[in-house]
């Protein structure tokens, strides 16, 4: 105690005497800063975000083992590559909880792939194959379209690649990350009393036992799930708080300095299984997850999730832009945090 006190009193007078005190050298400082609006940020474009998640759509429902699923994986990852990023495949037979073999294929595209620090951004890319949420109960085993359950968040880093391209980062480096095989999870009609949380989220169970660089390291991760849906507004998850809540505050300020408090609300939401679970439990790397929660209706999800309804016309793309603007600004901020240190 005594020995910090009087190595936080000599950084200081070295401080004063060496005059950096222009550096934001307190994580006081450096909370607000990052919460500030960054004019070096680009705009945005919630009409693009938008087609690329009509582009996916428009294969159909892509269900690993599906030719949509194939042919929409090829589509995303020559989207990333034209937009500048370097793109590494992981493909991996994984087992669904039936023991179904699963062809799977994590896309990672790294912006600034040579840059030691990086910030991870990820979605799953895969459609569920079961309707199991549909009030109809002939749509239990039809498949998902997916707009929002996968399209969306895939459709917000592809955006947000484009922007980067335009305007590079000097100082960070980005991995997008598209999950596969996040929605296998064991449908409604098959509930067993067994716990089947580990069917869910089989790609990013796999990336976080082998990631696709080996010691690979993020600053934070942040997970974009369901971020197009209408009347979305996202609250700060649980897991979230417990294992990043320095990253969980970032943003959500972020999103309230740009005007989009009213999507990203600050209060608490339970417990998700999702894609940011491995990465913070397996990898190790503090991530976050972007996911609505609907206080009510059928499903804190929205009313289209894991339903027939999961298409277009319920996609808002004011929603696409409050998660992709902030997530962009928070890319921005960190850029600018990391300049001069
Ligand atoms: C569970 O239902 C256990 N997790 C939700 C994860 C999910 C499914 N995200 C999108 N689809
Ligand atoms: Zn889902």
């Amino acid at each position: 105690m005594e020995k910090k006190y009087w190595s936080a009193l000599a950084l200081a007078a070295v401080c004063l005497l060496s005059s950096c005190g222009k550096k934001n050298t307190s994580t006081a400082t450096q909370t607000e800063q990052s919460a500030q609006v960054n004019a070096e940020c680009p705009t945005f474009n919630a009409d693009s975000a938008y087609q690329f998640t009509a582009d996916q759509c428009d294969f159909g429902p892509r269900t690993p083992n599906s030719e949509a699923h194939k042919a929409c994986g090829n589509y995303i990852a020559e989207k990333f590559a034209a937009y500048g990023a370097t793109i590494t495949d992981q493909y991996a037979d994984l087992k669904g909880y039936d023991g179904t073999v699963l062809k799977s294929r994590n896309i990672i595209a790294s912006v600034n792939p040579d840059a030691e620090k990086r910030v991870l951004i990820c979605a799953h890319w895969d459609s569920r194959p079961w309707c199991d949420n549909d009030p109809d109960s002939a749509n239990w085993k039809k498949p998902v379209l997916a707009a929002n359950d996968g399209a969306s968040g895939v459709a917000v880093m592809l955006e947000m690649a484009r922007m980067l391209q335009q305007q590079p980062l000097s100082q960070i480096g980005v991995d997008f990350i598209c999950f596969d095989a996040e929605d296998w999870g064991i449908p409604q009609w098959a509930e067993t009393a067994e716990d089947h949380s580990q069917s869910w989220c089989l790609g990013s169970q796999h990336w976080s036992q082998n990631p696709h660089k080996e010691g690979y390291k993020a600053m934070y991760g942040i997970l974009l799930d369901m971020v197009g849906g209408q009347g979305a507004t996202f609250s700060q998850e649980a897991y979230s708080q417990e294992y990043a809540p320095g990253v969980v505050n970032n943003v959500w300020n972020t999103a309230e300095a740009l005007g989009y408090g009213n999507y990203f609300l600050k209060r608490l939401s339970g417990y998700i299984v999702d894609d940011h679970v491995p990465v913070n439990q397996i990898a190790g790397i503090p991530c976050i997850d972007i996911v609505p929660y609907f206080t009510d209706g059928p499903s804190s999800f929205g009313p289209t999730w894991h339903t027939a309804k999961d298409d277009m016309e319920h996609i808002d793309k004011n929603v696409l832009k409050a998660v992709g603007q902030t997530v962009l600004q928070v890319l921005y901020n960190e850029n600018r945090n990391n300049e001069n240190h």
